[in-house]
């Protein structure tokens, strides 16, 4: 069936301070060379190499002086981080020059960008000596076209690379995991035949309906304004629609579809052809609201049962990165029957994203504003923004991601209110049809007085996140069978966080610090008391996997890890894994 979709134009981008992203959607599905692999890399800590590394020269002849050589240098696997390369750099942050090399063949109106899924932190990014651009953020993906800058023949790709720690940068200078250096996920060529191409999309079932699905296109180009076709086999939808001068088009179509939901992860193939351009992709239609204290997906009340997780690798340590990785990290999350993960503290990996789509695992997704930042500083807020902006650019057709996360233990301060107010307020802008959250961990009472959550923040919220560490950090975990909680907001509560440390393998006393038998009372303990919350609508305890921290240095016990893991870095279940399954099991049955 040829049906029209209703076509509307609006003036561009609607974004806020950010400047609209150019990051290509949906890599997967383009053409691409990949730059993975063995990198030559030089670790400079004095940062000499600016003088001219990025020029990868070589000595002329015996007499000439060049006191580097990137062909005699150790290499570094792409993607990876260095710091469980190589033994030296496991403490190491500051400089490192990466170089690659690759032959190309270029071809008479392809265009041509380079694209890196992350860099930690900061990239400064050489193409045959000239800079094609600089990214700041280490979790983020970033492209930049090569133009002119790319040869025939044989080419030469250096970046410098920076994890040194500012106390400007998000996250700043203190935060509690591995500051992992490197070109930690996959960098790509990626060619565009046509010289207006399809950037990106959205395409989403619209809030409050079951059968309206909206989105717009973006083609990036000289001939802007296109007409671009929309088909959803499944669904014998064919339709076009105009883009405007600035290559932006807006769409809506009704249709009865079938909506994803984590019982019934259902993706449909949809395709966006234009200006000589195709994109493929598999999307789910669901829609996620908040009515009152609930949250409903698909106008059903739904609770969350869910567990955090850092990017760590299992078994090996370092950066995850692979579709292996993601593999068993959210299969172990499948094992607990959760639901529902909350990504921390960072965004995550593409491979988590789509694999969480295509198993039914709800997502909440988090930029790393994280304890104290510069509030006041503009850099560090158009930093922010820009960090914010290609999270939501990159994973914003994924049905699995219902929950956008600002920011985490935030101290209370109206610097702090005004510069996450301003986060929140672009989020609304660019995106419609997800909920945002936040983990805060200001709470008022003490004592054996009731605690109330009162963070002004929590005003701007949709969801609020509450982290709380009673039985570890304060008090002791039978003190959660008294302890009363009031919330001052009308509005679904996430506990986003609670736990404690335990050496897997390591037993005895319920009331000794590090057994499992601790933790797991911890957590007997913490999940009676949660449910005495008011307005819990999910629960996210901290976390699923042991994972690096230089703040964590007990010998014998941590070993630079934080052990709050319900799962060891080695893959060992502990006792509050079996504790926490029983209790999701339960709460699965009682929602069926
Ligand atoms: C928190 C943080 C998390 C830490 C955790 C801990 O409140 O949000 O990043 O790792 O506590 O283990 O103390």
């Amino acid at each position: 069936m040829k049906r029209c979709l209703v076509v509307l134009f609006l003036a561009g981008w609607a974004y806020a301070s950010a400047a609209p992203s150019t990051l290509i959607a949906n890599v997967s599905a383009r053409t691409t060379v990949s730059l993975n692999g063995s990198w030559r890399v030089i670790v400079d800590p004095f940062e000499n190499g600016r003088s001219g590394f990025f020029r990868d020269a070589k000595a002329k002849d015996k007499s000439d002086l060049v006191e580097y050589s990137f062909d005699a240098s150790p290499v570094i696997n792409v993607p990876g981080d260095w710091n469980t390369q190589r033994e030296q750099l496991m403490f190491y942050e500051g400089p490192v020059w990466y170089r690659r090399t690759f032959s190309y063949h270029k071809r008479e109106g392809i265009r041509t960008f380079v694209y890196f899924g992350a860099v930690n932190y900061k990239a400064i990014v050489y193409l045959n000596g000239e800079k094609l651009g600089e990214h700041e953020g280490g979790f983020t993906p970033f492209n930049f076209e090569c133009g002119s800058q790319l040869r025939e023949g044989e080419n030469s790709l250096v970046v410098e690379v920076n994890n040194a720690r500012r106390p400007d940068a998000v996250p700043a200078a203190r935060f509690d995991w591995w500051n992992y250096g490197g070109i930690t996920r996959d960098v790509m060529l990626i060619e565009v035949l046509p010289p207006t191409f399809i950037q990106d999309y959205s395409i989403q079932l619209q809030r409050g309906t079951d059968n309206v699905v909206s989105g717009w296109v973006q083609l990036n180009g000289a001939r802007a304004a296109q007409t671009v076709v929309l088909d959803i086999p499944e669904l014998h939808w064919h339709g076009t629609l105009d883009t405007n001068a600035n290559g932006w088009g807006k769409f809506r179509l009704t249709e009865n579809v079938d909506r994803w939901s984590p019982d019934h992860p259902k993706l449909y193939d949809v395709v966006f052809s234009g200006a000589g351009d195709t994109v493929r992709d598999q999307i789910g239609f669901r829609t996620i609201e908040v009515q009152g204290s609930k949250i409903l997906l698909n106008g059903k009340p739904i609770f969350l049962r869910g567990i955090s997780m850092h990017e760590e690798a299992p078994f090996r340590e370092g950066r995850a990165f692979s579709p292996e990785d993601a593999e068993t990290l959210l299969s172990w999350a499948k094992e607990l029957d959760c639901n529902f993960v909350r990504l921390a503290h960072y965004p995550h990996n593409e491979n988590e994203i789509r694999l969480a789509d295509r198993m039914g695992l709800m997502v909440w997704s988090e930029i790393p504003v994280y304890w104290d930042i510069d509030w006041t500083n503009p850099a560090t807020l158009a930093n922010t923004e820009n960090q914010l902006r290609d999270m939501i650019a990159r994973d914003h057709n994924r049905a699995a991601v219902i929950l956008w996360s600002m920011s985490n233990e935030t101290p209370v301060k109206p610097e702090r209110l005004t510069f996450i107010k301003q986060l929140a307020q672009d989020t609304r802008k660019i995106d419609s049809t997800r909920l945002i959250t936040s983990a805060l961990n200001h709470v008022d009472g003490s004592g054996a007085e009731p605690r109330t959550l009162s963070d002004p923040l929590g005003d701007v919220l949709d969801v609020v996140g509450l982290n709380e560490y009673l039985g570890w950090y304060w008090g002791r975990p039978e003190d959660a069978d008294k302890l009363e909680w009031k919330s001052t907001f009308n509005k679904p509560l996430i506990v986003s966080e609670f736990g404690g440390g335990a050496v897997a393998g390591r037993h005895g006393d319920p009331g000794e610090r590090w057994t499992e038998e601790y933790q797991d009372k911890l957590f007997q303990h913490q999940l009676a008391m949660v449910q005495r919350m008011p307005n819990l609508a999910g629960l996210t305890p901290w976390v699923l996997m042991d994972f690096r921290s230089p703040l964590r240095m007990l010998p014998g016990v941590q070993e630079y890890h934080n052990r709050k893991g319900v799962i060891s870095n080695r893959g060992q279940r502990k006792l509050a894994f079996f504790r926490l399954q029983k209790f999701y099991a339960k709460i699965a049955d009682e929602t069926k």
